[in-house]
């Protein structure tokens, strides 16, 4: 064997448990990775889902990052230098591996196998890396590919593959408020993601007013009303332990009254207990719809991506409970696991409207396919 064969084989067998002892990981460990349970390419109804292992709550900061004049000369720094950033534990551990396969190689079947593999490895999904390598296979099969030119080639499919789910939350600019369901798991960034949601929307001179739906913890409302202060946006809430059914219908009506724009509606998210969860979320849309029988306008379901294939069982899980209407993707800039939204996106086809790559509040922004995908190859 070759020393680039050994090298190679070494690190397919770090990530697939092979017979060659693996040398130490480049990625410390998550500390709070949950177990992955379920492949994503079960059918829906092999899936253990409803009571899936879910991280109990993490570790909450109640204090979100102040919005410092670092931050702001970062956002200035461009979206896609940002999302590449953001991705660059994700396109580091890819583009790697692509470096090793494509070395003076042809891309024959036994190419494609490794690539395919490699894909997979990296959250893509069965079903999605087959297409990508499919497709990769009917325009350069039997050439010989560097690696750069698989990376770009492979940044085209996924961008391709991504165009249709990339839409961008848009307020409807009749509805007064356009009415924001939040949801996910307790962790996973739904307030944060208000924060930030709301801060692009009023830089974009929509008034917006935030309703601190998750009355189990009272950090969580205080979170909400700091970030409402950062954000100019008011903050309807309620004490621990409130009716969030009743808080919602509240904010909607002073929303409405207002003329607002938007309202972004918080939530609890204690999966520990689906049966409650769910009728509390149920709760909160019935009584949103006696004010406005078309609310909410959108749910969004925040996904940590730390979570890998994980992510794949909440997208079930709450799409069972409420009708998710699309996605955000957070915390894609602490995991080498961004290739799940690939994953997500082949399976669900649920729209993504944007990604989280950092806890300032500018982290956020639309999702864009081609810049994701370029991200994710660590394509220039
Ligand atoms: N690195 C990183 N951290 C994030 C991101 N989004 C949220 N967080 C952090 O994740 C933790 C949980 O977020 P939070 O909004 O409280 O989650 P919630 O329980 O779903 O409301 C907080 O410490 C956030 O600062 C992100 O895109 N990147
Ligand atoms: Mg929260």
């Amino acid at each position: 064997m070759t020393g680039e064969q050994i090298t190679k084989k070494r690190w397919l067998g770090r990530l697939f448990g092979g017979d060659i002892p693996a040398p130490p990981p480049e990625v410390p460990p998550q500390p709070d990775l949950p177990p992955t349970p379920v492949p994503p390419e079960l059918p829906p109804h092999v899936q253990p889902s409803p009571d899936i292992p879910v991280p109990a709550d993490q570790p909450h900061s109640p204090e979100p990052p102040p919005i410092t004049p670092q931050a702001e000369a970062a956002a200035k720094a461009g979206w896609l230098a940002r999302v590449r950033h953001g991705l660059s534990r994700t396109s580091s551990r890819l583009s790697q591996g692509i470096t090793e396969l494509f070395t003076k190689r042809k891309l024959d079947d036994a190419a494609l196998e490794e690539l395919e593999e490699l894909l997979i490895a990296a959250d893509l999904g069965v079903a999605a890396a087959a297409r990508i390598t499919q497709r990769l296979a009917k325009s350069r099969f039997d050439q010989e590919v560097s690696p750069d030119e698989v990376r770009g080639a492979l940044a085209e499919e996924i961008a391709e593959l991504l165009g249709p789910i990339a839409r961008p939350l848009r307020p409807d600019p009749d509805r007064k408020p356009h009415v924001v369901l939040v949801v996910g798991v307790n962790g996973s960034g739904k307030t944060t993601t208000i924060g930030k949601l709301a801060k692009y929307f009023r830089d974009q001179g929509l008034s917006v007013t935030l309703a601190a739906g998750d009355t189990f913890r009272a950090a969580a409302v205080e979170q909400l009303k700091i970030w409402g202060e950062r954000t100019g946006c008011p903050v309807i809430a309620r004490d621990q332990g409130a009716d969030a059914a009743g808080l919602a219908f509240d904010a909607l009506r002073e929303a409405q009254r207002r003329q607002d724009d938007l309202l972004l509606i918080d939530t609890a998210g204690r999966l520990q207990n689906k049966a409650d969860l769910m009728a509390e979320l149920q709760k909160i849309i019935r009584v949103l719809r006696k004010h406005d029988p078309q609310a909410p306008h959108d749910v969004l379901l925040v996904l940590d991506a730390t979570v890998g294939q994980n992510a794949h069982s909440q997208v079930e899980i709450f799409k069972e409970m409420t009708q998710v209407s699309g996605l955000v993707l957070t915390k894609l800039d602490g995991t080498a696991r961004g290739g799940v939204l690939v994953a997500l996106a082949e399976r669900f086809g649920l729209p993504v409207h944007a990604i989280g790559v950092g806890e300032g509040v500018d982290d956020l922004r639309p999702f864009e396919a081609k810049a994701f995908a370029r991200g994710l190859l660590g394509v220039e």
